[in-house]
């Protein structure tokens, strides 16, 4: 019987990389009313009145502010939730998630 080598090793490196993040935007617009904009970032976002405040003046104010960041799966179900919101009240109210660098 030929000397047959079968104990082969395998090694395996595990590299972990951190997962993308996702900045969740509230977008301006004319006709959802300022108390609205602010109750849903306090409902959808879990933020206190003071910080929905200052989210909700800084996108009044410069077009755009941005809310939170999440994972994307997070980030989606947050947009989807209170674009949902606006949507069910007749408002334009707009949320949009984009990529980090
Ligand atoms: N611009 C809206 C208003 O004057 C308020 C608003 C703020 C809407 C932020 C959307 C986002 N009623």
């Amino acid at each position: 019987m030929p000397n047959v080598i079968t104990d082969r090793k395998t090694t395996t490196a595990t590299r972990t990389e951190r997962p993308r993040l996702y900045k969740v935007i509230l977008l301006n617009d004319d006709f959802t009313p300022r108390e609205f904009v602010v109750q849903v970032l306090r409902r959808v976002f879990r933020i206190t009145e003071a910080e929905s405040d200052v989210v909700m003046m800084t996108a009044h104010q410069r077009g755009a502010c941005v809310v939170a960041v999440f994972t994307r799966e997070v980030a989606e179900m947050k947009v989807q939730q209170a674009n949902d919101l606006g949507r069910e009240h007749g408002y334009p109210l707009a949320f949009t998630s984009e990529k980090e660098e």
